[in-house]
């Protein structure tokens, strides 16, 4: 059998005080954080799109990644890199993965030969699989690099068009099943629009939900409904994306009823180019109880644009990692990391290294965010932040035992508020600790006034 990577064994944990660059640091998938080992808590899955598609080309020059999987034709490439994906997520121990149709098979000259390269190449996707015992998370078709798709998918104005992506749907339905992902997702690509001087927005909207509807039945036609998962982005490619973030995709989701059906998948990028963080996104999705699942990657605030750059960044990771644990964890969903290398990093153990730095972030992420749960340190500030609703007026507002002439009869005996200071700055000097320290003392907010 080839190896792409004849000089890397398995990744395995050695601990933080390793230097062995192929070794986790952190992430010790049998070491049980909070009742459940990490390996549970942080269900890793590799995108296809950009581990083994992503050539490193960019706006202003061509290819720089070096591969080695490329053979004499489209589907011999096709092929071997099911092998060498294979061998990459068994290396790093990581145990689902994500892909578009277009990633894994060659389109050919007609939708005809696409799908049949998609059933040669599923077939070995599946023998792998069950070699393996490593699972598809969840898959997704590609409607919006074809040509066709340049005005949009279910959203364009070419009914023709809509016919292409509902074929492409099902077939990604019918890969569903065969693969047994247990997600399929939508990513809005060019479900937007340039200008409303030619837009019917509502319409648009109108024939999305209709081809989330018709993917609902077929899944339910035959035997195999996924978590379906919308995943919001507010732009790129198109100026204006129908579903910006979480809270623009939940009204989308509550109009046409899909809530039993549907649930977000979260992606850091996506998040920040939405002028949210990523927390804020988690944390939305969860208070409709629709928390998905999550692209892991992170942006670059100094660039406008999706840079999907591995995560590193322990403090945000850290957050979101909190927001995962209050969510009781991501039910069927994971951690697709959505990133890609840099340009500059082209070598075939780019790969790993950088899969292996995401991994040791969300490890040491969760960690840290286990610390913070374990010494209830953000749930005491807030239940003391929200006090004054558990006695006297506030608890009579909740109760609903209190209207607007009952309460201006109450503030006009009560105009005397006195606000609680929130020490902002002194809680995030103690979170600096729980994210940077070694976790070795117990991290406490100490009263300020005695
Ligand atoms: C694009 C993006 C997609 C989706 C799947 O920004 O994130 O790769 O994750 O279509
Ligand atoms: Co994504």
């Amino acid at each position: 059998m080839t190896t792409y990577y004849p000089t890397v064994n398995k990744v395995e944990f050695e601990g933080r005080t390793s230097t062995n660059p192929f070794a986790y640091r952190y992430y010790n998938p049998d070491q049980v954080v909070l009742g459940k080992t990490m390996k549970e808590h942080l269900p890793f899955a590799i995108a296809y799109w950009h581990t083994m598609i992503q050539d490193g080309t960019d706006p202003f020059g061509g290819v720089t990644n070096k591969r080695t999987w490329f053979g004499n034709s489209e589907i011999e490439t096709a092929k071997n890199r099911v092998e060498a994906f294979f061998e990459i997520l068994s290396k790093l121990q990581v145990s689902y993965f994500c892909f578009h149709d277009v990633d894994i098979a060659p389109q050919g000259n007609s939708l005809e030969e696409f799908f049949n390269n998609l059933d040669v190449i599923t077939d070995l996707i599946k023998e792998k699989m069950d070699e393996t015992g490593i699972k598809c998370l969840w898959n997704t078709a590609n409607m919006f690099s074809h040509a066709r798709f340049n005005n949009g998918a279910a959203s364009s104005n070419n009914a023709e068009v809509f016919a292409l992506a509902a074929a492409q749907v099902k077939k990604g339905l019918d890969i569903a099943k065969k693969l047994n992902a247990e997600n399929y997702v939508f990513w809005g690509g060019r479900e937007g629009y340039e200008t409303l001087l030619n837009t019917d927005l509502a319409f648009e909207q109108d024939n999305i939900a209709r081809l989330f509807k018709m993917a609902i039945s077929y899944g339910e036609e035959i035997g195999h409904k996924p978590q379906f998962l919308i995943e919001p982005k507010p732009k790129e490619p198109s100026k204006h994306q129908y579903d910006f973030d979480a809270a623009t995709t939940m009204a989308f989701i509550q109009k046409y009823g899909l809530e039993g059906d549907f649930k977000l998948n979260l992606e850091a990028n996506h998040a920040t180019l939405a002028g949210h963080t990523f927390e804020h996104e988690l944390c939305v999705a969860r208070s409709y109880n629709a928390l998905g699942s999550i692209d892991a990657n992170q942006g670059d605030l100094l660039l406008g644009w999706d840079t999907d750059e591995f995560p590193t960044n322990v403090y945000d990771v850290t957050l979101a990692m909190y927001e995962i644990l209050e969510n009781g964890g991501l039910g069927k969903g994971g951690i697709n990391f959505d990133s890609k290398v840099r340009r500059s990093s082209h070598e075939m153990e780019d790969l790993l290294l950088a899969h292996i730095a995401g991994i040791d972030t969300f490890a040491r992420g969760l960690l840290n965010a286990a610390k913070i749960k374990e010494e209830s340190f953000l749930s005491d500030i807030k239940e003391e932040r929200y006090a004054t609703y558990k006695t006297g007026i506030g608890r009579s507002i909740l109760e609903g035992k209190e209207d607007l002439k009952s309460l201006t009869e109450y503030a006009l005996e009560h105009d005397d508020v006195e606000l609680a200071s929130s020490h902002i700055e002194y809680v995030k000097s103690l979170l600096n600790d729980y994210i940077y320290s070694d976790h070795s003392n117990t991290i406490k907010v100490q009263p300020i006034r005695k």
